[in-house]
């Protein structure tokens, strides 16, 4: 083979230039050259890379890359091997006895090939099956707003939220809970939202969820929520959904679910991307500071561009036309440069001050509102690069909530405490090893030493003749950290009671908080919620579970909302309030995701609805005054190819519309043009699209004779500019033969709107 190179000396030169990458950036090393250096004589988590920008000790953002650069594989301009490197030189026939003949056992590249491909599968995640990840950054804020604490370090000794010029890697999982890994992405579900952040400390996973509280009190019960929202167990249906007899059979008997039953039908369990929804810790842990004062925290990220929903029928239908919704635009969101962000921010709980809640601090079923205790920002989270191999990086990342930095701690919430145990143990069914930490993206960039050297797949080569301690003969190397050299303390947290199997009656209060979160809805997000269960509980068909869900669970959160569900699904409505119903009218602005103020445009994308004789004008105004406010346009037609303008130009098609639809879209617009409009008006599917988004709330717009299809459209109630005055109604923007300008404005301020809420598409066809 090595006669018939086309490059003799490529695979020479590929080996040498990977061994000098590797030597200019030790990621192993402690930078110092003394490669025998323990934590005893190094400063604490010194890694010592030092990056471009002039960041002295410790991560830089790039380290994590750098060390992933090491075991980066890049085929190009190379031979076909075998995995042993062996070259290849047919890989399309098996080795024969005679040409027609039966394949012998000899042939070992047939043999690794298959074999390779037989066992390329491993376990899907048993929750969080279906996801999707991405690289980035975290970087603690200049200056950020504490309140009554003077900065980070009187609140947390965790390095990675000190230096507002250190930046540290992370690597973020998103993913849906109850699903398969080939489900769509749109199903009404939980989101997880777990980050890895590779802290020159070692590794801290933030194995968080878009939902700030949970279903169940005590991981004791995981299995059974579990086992009642997976597929029914005798016919495995349905997929990804929780819209069955077995999950509501087990809801209707625990009254604990009551809040977080109300998130999951809410639009917070249909998020519009991943990068606008929130992410929260969901339990207490605790911040400590050097002096090891201790205190307690919940933790949140807020997403840079908004919070927003997908509404129900929109997800349906991009269930079927695009399953990777969320996925996809994860994707496209970095690729073109417009980077998710989030805010990490901390509520702050002194030791002192937890008994002032109704509630119990420890129970993860209930959340601090945030107008009691603030969330105090502590920096961002910037997320900027896809992976390179779905299956090494992201179905191979694994989180645990046990990876904590010092600074960092746990509190006895029993959800915690039992979710400590089973991530270790899921990861060993997993990986079927113990050394899943070894798997490139799993790897802290902190050093690691320790006398855990074997096992299935071990990847180190540890020196040394003493696996053990105490040992003399390797001088008792590696040597304990005390606290100041870094080593993590727990907090020594005083406990004295009886060993009892039990619940606390402080977890006894499940209503007041569904309440909580009832109350403080927009109509429409009540609205929304109704459907919802209408749908979930119309799934169920035993009557008993129905009427238990309505009349144990709803009638205890508010008797005018579990009328509403009864109605719908065949029930009588309660004539009284439940038992324990809590009669409050307390809310939370913080907890509705419409009220609020309208956000920028940025990172939105609309669908120019054109065909051939368009009016240039209109579009190229339009797009410029979008593309200037960092949104984005597509324009879609009947067929793909090019689009002529009435005055000689062209535009391409981006979409057409078998493969698209308004449910991929923020907005609408509709440019004027003759020719254009009246084909437009013979296309059944251009008039769907604007109804379809009409019912969906969207914003449209249209200019010039691109009002005739909204016209045509009979959406209700909306007038429809005849003149040269701008006409704006319920997020409808027309303009019929006046100035761009004013009509660009109020399209723009439509599309910050998001979603018009308000109105009732209840009778648009679409
Ligand atoms: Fe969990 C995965 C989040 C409760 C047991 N969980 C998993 C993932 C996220 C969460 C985001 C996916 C990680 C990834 O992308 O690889 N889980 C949560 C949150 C919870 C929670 C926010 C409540 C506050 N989980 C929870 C409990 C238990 C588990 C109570 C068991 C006692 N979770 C697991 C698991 C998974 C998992 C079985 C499956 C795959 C994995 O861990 O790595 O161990």
């Amino acid at each position: 083979a090595v006669e018939n190179d086309p490059e003799p000396d490529s695979a020479e030169t590929a080996q040498s230039e990977a061994d000098d990458e590797r030597s200019e950036t030790p990621a192993k090393t402690d930078g110092s050259g003394d490669e025998s250096a323990s934590k005893t004589d190094a400063e604490p988590g010194a890694t010592g890379t030092s990056d471009d920008d002039g960041n002295t000790d410790g991560v830089d953002a790039e380290s994590k890359q750098r060390q992933l650069d090491q075991v980066r594989e890049n085929p190009e301009g190379e031979h076909l091997t075998t995995d042993h490197g062996i070259r290849v030189s047919d890989t399309d026939n098996s080795l024969k006895a005679s040409e027609r003949g039966p394949t012998l056992m000899e042939d070992f590249h047939f043999r690794e090939k298959m074999t390779q491909f037989d066992h390329e599968s491993i376990p899907e995640r048993v929750v969080h099956a279906r996801g999707s990840g991405a690289h980035g950054y975290f970087q603690p804020y200049d200056d950020p707003d504490l309140g009554e604490y003077d900065d980070v370090a009187e609140l947390t000794k965790a390095s990675f939220l000190q230096d507002p010029d250190q930046k540290t890697p992370v690597f973020v999982r998103f993913s849906t809970v109850v699903g398969s890994r080939g489900s769509a992405d749109t199903v009404r579900d939980v989101r997880g939202f777990a980050t890895k952040f590779y802290t020159e400390e070692g590794n801290y996973d933030l194995v968080a969820n878009n939902i700030p509280i949970f279903f169940i009190q005590d991981a004791m019960e995981f299995p059974d929520l579990v086992h009642a929202i997976k597929p029914e167990p005798d016919d495995g249906m349905p997929q990804a959904s929780a819209a069955h007899d077995t999950f509501w059979d087990f809801a209707s008997l625990k009254p604990e679910i009551a809040p977080m039953i109300m998130w999951v039908l809410s639009g917070r369990a249909l998020p519009r991307y991943y990068r606008m929804m929130e992410g929260f810790g969901v339990h207490t842990f605790r911040f400590v500071n050097d002096e090891g004062k201790s205190r307690f925290v919940k933790l949140h990220w807020k997403p840079k561009y908004g919070t927003h929903q997908l509404v129900w029928d929109e997800t349906q239908k991009l269930a079927g036309k695009d399953a990777d919704f969320n996925r996809r635009n994860l994707y496209d969101a970095i690729e073109n440069g417009t980077y998710p962000e989030w805010e990490l921010g901390v509520q702050i709980v002194e030791e002192d001050e937890a008994d002032q809640f109704d509630f119990d601090l420890l129970d993860p079923t209930k959340l601090i509102p945030e107008e009691e205790v603030p969330v105090r920002p502590l920096g961002k989270m910037v997320l900027n690069e896809t992976p390179d191999n779905f299956f090494a990086e992201t179905e191979q990342v694994a989180f645990h909530p046990g990876n904590v930095v010092p600074g960092i701690d746990f509190t006895n919430d029993p959800l915690l405490q039992g979710r400590l145990f089973s991530y270790q143990d899921t990861q060993l069914n997993r990986f079927g090893s113990a050394n899943w930490d070894e798997i490139p993206i799993n790897r802290p960039i902190a050093e690691r030493h320790n006398n855990q050297r074997a096992g299935f797949m071990r990847q180190e080569i540890n020196e040394g003749k003493a696996s053990y301690k105490p040992n003399s003969i390797d001088d008792d190397q590696p040597a304990e950290a005390s606290a100041s050299e870094g080593g993590y303390e727990h907090h020594a947290e005083k406990i004295d009671g009886k060993k009892i199997r039990n619940r606390s009656e402080s977890f006894e209060n499940h209503f007041t908080q569904a309440k909580l979160f009832w109350n403080s809805m927009t109509e429409p997000e009540k609205e929304n919620i109704v459907d919802a269960a209408h749908f979930e509980l119309g799934k169920v068909d035993r009557v008993e579970i129905r009427e238990r869900m309505v009349y144990d669970i709803f009638n205890n959160v508010d008797h005018e909302f579990a009328k509403r569900v009864a109605e719908g699904i065949g029930i009588d409505p309660p004539e009284e309030p439940g038992d324990q119903h809590q009669d409050h009218d307390r809310s939370s602005d913080a907890l509705s995701m419409v009220a609020g103020e309208p956000e920028s445009i940025a990172t939105r994308k609309i669908a120019f609805l054109v065909d051939d004789g368009f009016e240039d004008e209109h579009l190229e105004a339009v797009t410029d005054a979008l593309e200037e406010r960092d949104a984005s346009v597509e324009v879609v037609s009947k067929v793909l190819g090019e689009k002529s303008a009435a005055d000689g130009g062209s535009v391409e098609a981006d979409k057409h519309h078998v493969a698209s639809g308004s449910i991929m879209y923020d907005a609408v617009f509709v440019p004027g043009g003759n020719e254009s409009v009246e084909t437009l008006l013979e296309q059944g599917d251009a008039k769907h699209f604007v109804a379809e988004a009409f019912k969906h709330k969207k914003p449209i717009g249209a200019f010039g004779e691109g009002t005739e299809l909204l016209e045509a459209v009979d959406l209700p109630e909306v007038e429809i500019a005849d003149d040269g005055e701008t006409v704006v109604a319920d997020g409808v923007v027309t303009c019929r033969d006046g100035d761009t300008d004013e009509f660009i404005e109020s399209f723009v301020e439509a599309i910050a709107e998001h979603r018009h809420w308000d109105r009732s598409p209840k009778e648009v066809p679409a």
